[in-house]
């Protein structure tokens, strides 16, 4: 198949899944299309068959206070889909891009071409941004009209369900991971590079947005410091990044806090790690918390959202309320300071997220794509 994906081409998670999808879709044999503002983090064309990438310009105009970006795009895909036979056009995020889309399609329906399009849920476009009032009628629109809808999660299809009146079916395929290359990228695993041999290592990755609750990781850091030496790797960056440091600074702990920024080798750091933190107030899957128990790292997470499906308490890691950091910081002693029940975490966590390998999940995508093609009627 020609299959055309739309993403954000950023460290977020979306961008991820929707990189590393079209990678596996690639390795498959099926011709894929990046259409996007800027190269995808994660995707290096030249590694990989059958990739290709378009980039969507927005010419910078100065009588527009903001510039139509949703217009570039749907020009965009008109021109891709009919200059490289594209058979499905799969958008991750509804905000802007099933609305991109539509229009697109709309405009292909007119010289008769016939596009269908496949939105994957993620999460922001639903929970944070799209269910504002001044976006809910797009986003309700947008949905409604894709031809196939998927969520990464149960409790992100049912935040739709709940925020949006939709006359659509959401099936649920969840984020995954590719174990195999894990097991290749996470090496050489060295630890002594950033701890000493005797120091527990508990990380956090995120994009520092206030809803991941980075004050909290630091809170929970703080009460594990005292009774068990350890440092804290935090990757990424975001708007909570400079309040976080600051606050390192202000109590003294640099030298057992390292701010790491963004990294394309999250697998070297998750390898020699002890514990994952990760105390969202919003989740709707977690895949960085999926990527640490695939290097056998438990984790200690919020319940919110998605994440219990992820994360089983007691099994893999454990869950708390939202803000509860006592309750993470007593979880996270009960592993650091127990290596038998750590060691039987360790193991829990790479079995469970084999659930999530990609092989078992690229392969839904790719009968969803079969599903809709079968569907059109010419
Ligand atoms: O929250 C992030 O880290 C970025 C965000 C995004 O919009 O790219 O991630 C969302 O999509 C990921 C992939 O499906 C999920 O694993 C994240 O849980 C989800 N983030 C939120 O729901 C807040």
């Amino acid at each position: 198949m020609n299959i055309a994906i739309v993403c954000y081409p950023t460290f977020g998670g979306s961008g991820v899944v929707a990189t590393e999808l079209g990678l596996a879709l690639s390795k498959r044999g099926h011709k894929i299309h990046f259409i996007t503002y800027n190269l995808p983090v994660r995707l290096e064309t030249l590694k990989y068959p059958n990739i290709y990438y378009h980039e969507v310009n927005v010419p910078d105009y100065p009588l527009f206070k903001y510039q139509p970006y949703e217009l570039a795009l749907s020009s965009r895909l008109v021109d891709v889909v009919k200059s490289h036979s594209i058979d499905i056009l799969h958008v991750h995020y509804a905000i802007p891009h099933a609305y991109a889309a539509y229009m697109a399609k709309q405009m292909l329906k007119d010289i008769g071409i016939q596009i269908p399009i496949v939105t994957t849920l993620h999460g922001t476009d639903i929970t944070l941004v799209g269910s504002h009032p001044f976006y809910r009628p797009a986003v309700t629109f947008s949905i409604n009209h894709s031809d196939r809808v998927t969520a990464v999660s149960e409790s992100l299809k049912q935040d739709t369900l709940r925020l949006f009146e939709l006359q659509k079916r959401i099936e649920v395929i969840p984020n995954f991971i590719d174990i195999e290359a894990i097991k290749s990228k996470g090496k050489p695993c060295e630890r002594s590079l950033l701890a000493e041999k005797e120091e527990k290592i508990i990380t956090h990755i995120s994009n520092f947005r206030p809803l991941k609750r980075v004050m909290d990781v630091i809170a929970i850091f703080e009460g594990i410091l005292p009774r068990v030496k350890s440092k804290l790797m935090m990757v990424g960056e975001g708007p909570e990044k400079q309040n976080a440091v600051e606050y390192i600074h202000s109590k003294g702990l640099q030298k057992h806090v390292l701010f790491l920024g963004n990294s394309n080798e999250i697998d070297k750091i998750l390898c020699f790690s002890d514990l994952f933190l990760l105390p969202s107030e919003k989740e709707s899957f977690g895949l960085s918390a999926l990527e640490a128990m695939a290097h056998g790292v438990p984790v200690i997470s919020s319940n919110a959202g998605g994440l219990p499906e992820v994360n089983l308490h007691g099994e893999t890691g454990y869950l708390s309320e939202v803000g509860s950091t006592e309750d993470m910081i007593k979880n996270s002693l009960l592993l650091l300071q127990d290596q038998e029940l750590h060691e039987t975490f360790k193991k829990q966590a790479k079995i469970h997220s084999e659930r999530f390998n990609l092989d078992k999940i690229v392969h839904q995508y790719e009968q969803v794509y079969s599903d809709v093609l079968a569907s059109i009627q010419y």
